[in-house]
């Protein structure tokens, strides 16, 4: 930090956004700050329980779970808050409600007994149980818990980086960033013998073309290196078993789908952008293909 970084919270006042909004976001950023604490207090205990996927809990997912959900539901303009370790989302029953929030408490937590990076995921709507679909989103941010810890977050004006400094204070990075039209980086999720024959055509495809492997099996950190770079793309496909693929929509998807446009990238199933399917049901999942521009116009070319 020094005289001239810039923090979150005046770059959020900068942007003239909504009051309430800005303290959403800036009440997430500080509980990304604990769970960054939880993750250094080396929390690796399995809960001995499972999520509303049916997904073995770590002690820390459930911590990450309660920190966000607690910081998130005492603001009295929340609707829902909604995560992907809970059946059903939690109605905070304030009068007024503006928003309804929708996280990811902590993503690949499979990851943390390796100690590789993990993240946190938050998508913010209007105040509803179930939005329609994507379009709907007001904001989204990431936070990545690596070496250092970051946070990405647009509110639908471009998107910004931001880095947990010693002090304490999340100070910008990086502004507006975008991606170039095509990068040099894949990260293709899910078992090879589970692809279907398109979608291994298609990553055969981008290894014929030098694209290098870049898959760590974090989605925050392996979207995020996307994003970083310039450019490139992360893949989670339907399977042959499981068409509809692993990652959730509303906890995952969304979020990162608006990010990946707001940056000049683009995000499908393969068929429709992936802002615009249609959310049934609060844990729906959807194949993804997310990254620059190029590589997602030659998946939906193999995947039609
Ligand atoms: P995890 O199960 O560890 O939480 O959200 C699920 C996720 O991790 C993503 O972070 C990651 O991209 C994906 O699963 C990895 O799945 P595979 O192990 O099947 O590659
Ligand atoms: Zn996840």
């Amino acid at each position: 930090m020094n005289h001239n970084s810039v923090f979150l919270r005046k770059f959020l006042y900068d942007e003239g956004i909504d009051a309430d909004l800005r303290r959403l976001i800036h009440t997430i950023s500080v509980a990304g700050k604990y769970i960054s604490a939880l993750l250094q207090a080396a929390n690796r205990k399995a809960a001995g329980t499972q999520n509303a996927s049916a997904e073995d809990q770590l002690e820390a997912d459930k911590q990450a779970d309660i920190i966000l959900r607690d910081m998130i539901v005492a603001l009295d303009y929340v609707y829902d808050y909604a995560s992907e370790e809970q059946a059903k989302p939690v109605r905070a029953q304030h009068k007024n409600p503006k928003f309804s929030v929708a996280v990811d408490p902590l993503d690949g937590s499979s990851l943390i007994d390796v100690n590789l990076a993990v993240g946190t995921i938050v998508g913010i709507y209007p105040a509803e149980e179930l939005v329609d679909n994507g379009r709907q989103i007001v904001a989204s941010l990431y936070i990545l818990y690596g070496p250092l810890t970051t946070l990405v977050y647009t509110t639908g004006k471009g998107v910004h980086e931001f880095v947990l400094c010693p002090e304490g204070e999340f100070v910008l990075a990086q502004s507006n960033i975008q991606m170039k039209e095509a990068g040099k980086i894949y990260s293709p999720g899910g078992l090879r013998t589970d692809w279907t024959p398109a979608h291994r055509q298609f990553i055969d495809d981008l290894i014929a073309t030098d694209y290098k492997l870049r898959y760590s099996g974090g989605l925050v950190p392996d979207f995020n290196q996307i994003l970083m770079k310039g450019g490139g793309l992360f893949s989670y496909p339907g399977l042959k078993d499981t068409p509809e693929g692993k990652l959730r929509l509303l906890f995952e998807l969304y979020p990162l789908a608006f990010l990946c446009e707001q940056a000049g990238g683009c995000a499908t199933d393969g068929l429709q952008p992936t802002l615009d399917i249609p959310l049934k049901k609060l844990h729906q999942r959807a194949p993804i293909y997310i990254g620059s521009r190029h590589e997602v116009e030659k998946a939906k070319d193999y995947l039609r």
